[in-house]
């Protein structure tokens, strides 16, 4: 048994799509999750610079007694994740493993699509891992730049939403997955209309849900799984605004209050 909380970071709010699955796959785990908004989006942003806000982030968590971090953002797991891992005394672990485990598990044709940030498709680290698992599988790789502020600017249901997303897939009309990795924190949001787009026969995976998963295995194996009857004390950090925080996670996540603080950027 082991109590303390687990550490997730994000750039953004993005990550509260990983978090989410932690109150449904593990409720009895508390969380301690910090989000980077300020600093928010990293997919554009070149490499070095989001390792060194991912480190910033993880030092920050690290202070606070964690028992296992999970990198809730592909951008920065693709940039930062094997640096981290030689860094840390503790088990870390990203999103693009987990996702690609269950994509190689799901296909059935051995041809899978990922799409995601300008970051994390040109890092090639899905291709890498699952063709490190199997190097017969083909993996078509399509950045979705317009995606993520597409789902931050609240139309993510619109018909606007739907032509934008038909129009960024369309590349993948022409190759013959037949399972789609939603490689990008934000991309749960566009889960129906990315469904609709391609058609039934395709099978979308969640990064997030599939990270999860994973988690609870892993608690479980180093016996660090928290245990039922403690209070769970659940905090939130955002370098950027609080309310606007609290609005996003309150809704995404069903909750009636949430222990939200401000960090200062020089403060981490
Ligand atoms: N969704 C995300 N980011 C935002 C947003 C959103 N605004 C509306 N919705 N803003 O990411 C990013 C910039 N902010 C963040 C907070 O601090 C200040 C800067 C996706 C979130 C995934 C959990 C749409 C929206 C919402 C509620 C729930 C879900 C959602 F308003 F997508
Ligand atoms: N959280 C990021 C990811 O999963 C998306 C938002 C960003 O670009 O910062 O890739």
């Amino acid at each position: 048994m082991d109590n303390r909380p687990i550490g997730f970071l994000d750039s953004g709010v993005g990550g509260l799509t990983v978090v989410r699955e932690v109150f449904k796959q593990l409720p009895n785990e508390t969380v301690l999750f910090i989000g980077d908004s300020a600093r928010a989006p990293y997919g554009p942003r070149p490499k070095s610079q989001i390792i060194e806000f991912t480190k910033q982030l993880v030092n920050f968590l690290l202070k606070q007694d964690i028992k296992m971090l999970v990198i809730a953002c592909n951008t920065a797991t693709a940039a930062a994740l094997d640096i981290l891992k030689e860094e840390l005394m503790i088990p870390v672990i990203g999103v693009i493993l987990p996702g690609s485990r269950a994509a190689i598990k799901a296909t059935q044709n051995g041809h899978i699509s990922v799409i995601g940030t300008a970051v994390t498709i040109e890092s090639h680290r899905y291709t890498q891992a699952i063709q490190a698992k199997d190097s017969q599988i083909l993996v078509s790789e399509l950045a979705c730049p317009r995606f993520a502020p597409l789902v931050e600017s609240g139309g993510y249901h619109t018909p606007v939403a739907k032509k934008i997303v038909a129009e960024s897939l369309r590349p993948l009309k022409f190759t013959k997955q037949d399972v789609l990795i939603l490689g990008c924190t934000h991309y749960p949001l566009l889960r129906s209309i990315i469904q609709n787009v391609m058609g039934d026969n395709i099978t979308l995976i969640d990064s997030g849900i599939e990270t999860v998963a994973e988690l609870s295995v892993l608690l479980d194996y180093f016996n660090m799984s928290a245990s039922q009857s403690t209070p769970k004390d659940h905090r939130f950090y955002t370098t950027a605004s609080v309310k606007l925080f609290g609005e996003i996670a309150m809704d995404w996540m069903n909750q009636k209050s949430l222990s939200i603080e401000h960090v200062e950027l020089k403060d981490l």
